[in-house]
């Protein structure tokens, strides 16, 4: 690779890493030793797991395989691997101390910070385009999401300090309540972006039947009507697991919703406010979308639908990196980075519609998707199989898009993302869909 471009991926790559570690060390410092060290919900790792975890990936990506080094504290290796301990489990192992883990992490970095300066780009697949230290960023940036909503959880006064609201948007009562999206095939997935994710890849064609989508993310001013007419009282809404789930926890509303003196309140970050009506409806398990969907008359999107909503172009036939174009999201696209600690009102964010007008694909609330999390044809895991391989299945249902809680570095048109569909402690919100009749298609 010509060396001025080999210096301009060295120097992405570095932002990359220092905007991770800026966001980390805000999540891990607004609070007192005790909650680092506390499991605020058995679904989450103590925040002090979280630390040393992100150091010790990042110690052996890029300080063991790319640079060779031995290993730093081979005794911690089983301790921070996600596959030896569940989450419930973790606050019983022998843990790094907050002091211990910050400066494990630390020096982790300094020695990274050594092989990026030198570090060939070029020459390996793991250091094709700087691949491993884009993987790394984005690692950190998933885990820094996590911490995000192990804060959520966490009882007591705030501890974030509170960001500015996002903007709201001027014309959304404006907005037609759907899209069509013509049928035809479009490209889905993507060979060309270097820091895409082995699930992500390779590009491949993707025939789509003509289907109408909503212009915005369902609200909690429509989610309230759902709730109001009963929704979560009438089975036949329901997927039976998921009816079967609603009826086991007590389900009536969204998770941190509470109800008091007739009026719906909700939990964000330690302080409780009544429900917005205009902001995307968050904190939805894939079963509550889907019942939503087809109370409303309508189901949810596959993800193929969701890619080719947000990725195609019908002028030119092709498929972009952002609904909005190829360029990277600036704070006039899109909700991401940890910017603003909500989703921005439904409709905001005109500059980052699609092509064909179909808003809030990236960032605010991440969108559950009809399809299970599968591998693509050609699929090969790379650099681990850990990463997506062994969640391949029906088990897994795919969310797209992204979340307010998100970093641009692991976000873009086929960024993939998924979970139980019985989870909602995770930034996760959604928008329905319909077939077009043949006519419209
Ligand atoms: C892609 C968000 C499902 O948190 O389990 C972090 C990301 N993988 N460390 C997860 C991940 C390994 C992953 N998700
Ligand atoms: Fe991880």
């Amino acid at each position: 690779a010509p060396a001025t471009d080999t210096e301009a991926l060295r120097q992405r790559a570095l932002a990359a890493l220092l905007t991770a570690r800026d966001r980390t060390r805000a999540l891990t410092t607004c609070v007192e030793d005790h909650d680092l060290t506390a499991q605020h919900s058995p679904l989450m790792s103590p925040l002090v797991w979280d630390l040393a975890h992100i150091g010790n990936q990042e110690e052996q990506w890029l300080l063991r395989a790319v640079a060779g080094r031995e290993a730093m504290r081979p005794d911690i290796d089983p301790i921070y691997d996600a596959f030896e301990h569940s989450r419930a489990e973790r606050p019983s192992l022998p843990l790094l101390s907050s002091t211990e883990a910050h400066s494990y992490a630390a020096e982790v970095r300094g020695r990274v910070l050594d092989v990026l300066e030198r570090a060939p780009l070029h020459g390996s697949p793991l250091t094709d385009a700087g691949f491993a230290f884009g993987m790394i960023a984005q690692h950190e940036q998933q885990h820094d999401e996590t911490m995000l909503i192990t804060h959520q959880l966490r009882r007591g006064p705030a501890a974030l300090t509170a960001a500015a609201p996002p903007p709201a948007p001027g014309d959304a009562a404006l907005l037609p309540g759907e899209v069509l999206v013509p049928g035809g095939p479009f490209t889905m997935g993507t060979s060309a972006e270097p820091w895409a994710l082995d699930n992500e890849r390779p590009a491949h064609a993707r025939d789509v039947p003509g289907f109408f989508i909503d212009t915005v993310p369902v609200s909690n001013g429509e989610y309230l009507n759902f709730i109001a007419d009963g929704g979560y009282t009438d089975p036949r809404w329901w997927a039976p697991e998921g009816w079967a789930n609603l009826r086991e926890h007590s389900l009536a509303a969204p998770q941190f919703w509470t109800r008091e003196g007739g009026q719906w309140l909700r939990r964000r970050f330690g302080v409780t406010e009544p429900v917005p009506p205009d902001e995307p409806v968050l904190h939805v398990n894939w079963y509550e979308a889907d019942a939503y969907a087809r109370w409303a008359g309508r189901r949810l999107p596959t993800e193929a639908e969701w890619e080719k909503a947000a990725r195609h172009d019908p002028a030119t036939g092709r498929s972009r990196r952002y609904p909005w174009g190829d360029t990277d999201p600036t704070p006039d696209h899109a909700n991401l980075g940890q910017r603003h600690l909500q989703p921005a009102p439904a409709g905001s964010y005109p500059a980052g519609a699609s092509a064909l007008g179909v808003r809030q694909l990236i960032g605010d609330v991440w969108e559950w998707t009809a399809s299970d999390f599968l591998p693509y044809p050609g699929f090969a895991a790379f650099p681990y199989r850990e990463y997506s391989e062994v969640f391949y299945g029906p088990g897994h249902k795919v969310l797209r898009g992204g979340s307010f809680a998100v970093d641009p570095v692991a976000c873009r048109g086929t960024f993939r993302n998924w979970d139980l569909p019985i989870r909602r402690q995770i930034f996760s919100g959604f928008r329905t869909a319909r077939d077009a009749s043949p006519e419209a298609a």
